[in-house]
């Protein structure tokens, strides 16, 4: 059978064989009463890798996002945001809908808005001003190639908001692949956020499920907002047993993600009609600049058994996970040089 390599996202991973041997064998219980010992497993130790309090499994990367937008927010309050972060291109405006607070989206270069631009518009809030309650990060950044935001940089903005009073929620959805290519712990990451959402479903390859993790006030009423949402699940220890494995086996090869799409933007790169910013790819992810329309591109590609995603009108966008190896990096190589030809 001819080769078939999904780049679309690393959300096409299928689970390994040790999580599907650890989810048969899960111990459970029911979940709305916190009574389910894989899950609580996973919450604590979800919530010790990241350094904070407490942790609740949630059904997904939005909703977690989401019940952290609306648990550190009133309505009316104010958001400070890049304008390309997933919270705002990718989650259907749910903000608005779910939290009410307004989203004051910013320019940024790679996922960085300037720490003096947040701190010009911070402002506590009056008769005629919203309140800003809540600065959102994204790391790595997806829209930008995912790339790397760089540590000094999320102190700066931590330290910016404490002195404001403002609170941080990182949206971690691949903190993992940050922490991996800066070569840091991820609680390092996650010390510049009061709460931090992350995928267990994307490079780690579970199928389903995301943490939210913060303090237990937090995460206390974190868990009413789950319920409220329709996320509380009852014997879900079936899908955290995947999430032990994912924690235990699967964070520290995504640098083989990264290396493996390294080689793929290198050999796009020097291809007439394709061009790579070589300096954004700094994970798992290319993004391509195409010639002609991207949709055609991607049509083209599938032909020759390669599937990915046009994100803009001439950007195409391939992610590495770990179902893709040596093989189907030649595999697009090749499809890539076909099309250029
Ligand atoms: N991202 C998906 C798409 O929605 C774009 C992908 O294929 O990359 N934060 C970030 C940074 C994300 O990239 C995603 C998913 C989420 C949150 C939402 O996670 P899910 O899909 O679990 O709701």
């Amino acid at each position: 059978m001819a080769l078939l390599v999904d780049l679309r996202s690393d959300t096409v991973t299928t689970p390994t064989p040790e999580m599907r041997r650890a989810m048969a064998n899960a111990e459970v219980g029911d979940d709305v009463y916190a009574e389910d010992p894989t899950v609580n497993r996973l919450q604590e130790r979800a919530a010790a890798l990241l350094g904070k309090e407490a942790a609740l499994f949630v059904p997904s990367g939005t909703m977690g996002n989401e019940i952290a937008v609306k648990v550190h927010t009133h309505p009316g309050d104010e958001v400070l945001i890049d304008e390309d972060a997933h919270i705002v291109k990718w989650e259907l405006g749910a903000a608005a809908f779910i939290s009410n607070v307004q989203l004051h989206t910013l320019p940024n270069q790679r996922g960085i808005v300037p720490v003096g631009e947040y701190a010009r518009r911070i402002h506590p809030g009056d008769d005629h001003t919203p309140s800003t309650r809540l600065i959102c990060l994204e790391n790595t950044h997806n829209a930008s190639g995912g790339v790397v935001l760089p540590l000094e940089y999320m102190r700066e903005v931590w330290c910016l908001a404490r002195q404001n009073n403002v609170e941080v929620h990182l949206d971690g959805a691949r903190i993992f692949n940050a922490a991996v290519a800066l070569g840091v712990p991820a609680k390092e990451l996650a010390d510049c956020a009061h709460s931090v959402m992350f995928c267990l479903s994307k490079g780690l390859a579970c199928p389903v499920g995301s943490m939210l993790c913060g303090s237990r006030a937090f995460i206390e009423e974190a868990r009413r907002l789950r319920k409220i949402l329709g996320g509380a699940m009852r014997q879900v220890g079936i899908l955290a047993a995947a999430g032990l494995v994912a924690l235990d086996t699967m964070i520290e090869r995504l640098a083989e993600d990264h290396a493996r799409a390294r080689r793929l933007a290198e050999a796009i790169a020097g291809m007439p009609g394709f061009g790579v910013d070589m300096a954004t790819v700094q994970t798992n992810m290319v993004y391509v600049q195409t010639e002609a329309p991207a949709r055609r591109v991607v049509q083209q590609l599938e032909m020759l058994g390669v599937l990915c995603l046009d994100v803009f009108p001439h950007t195409i966008r391939l992610v590495t996970h770990k179902d893709v190896g040596d093989e189907h990096i030649t595999h697009a190589i090749d499809a890539f040089a076909k099309v250029a030809g």
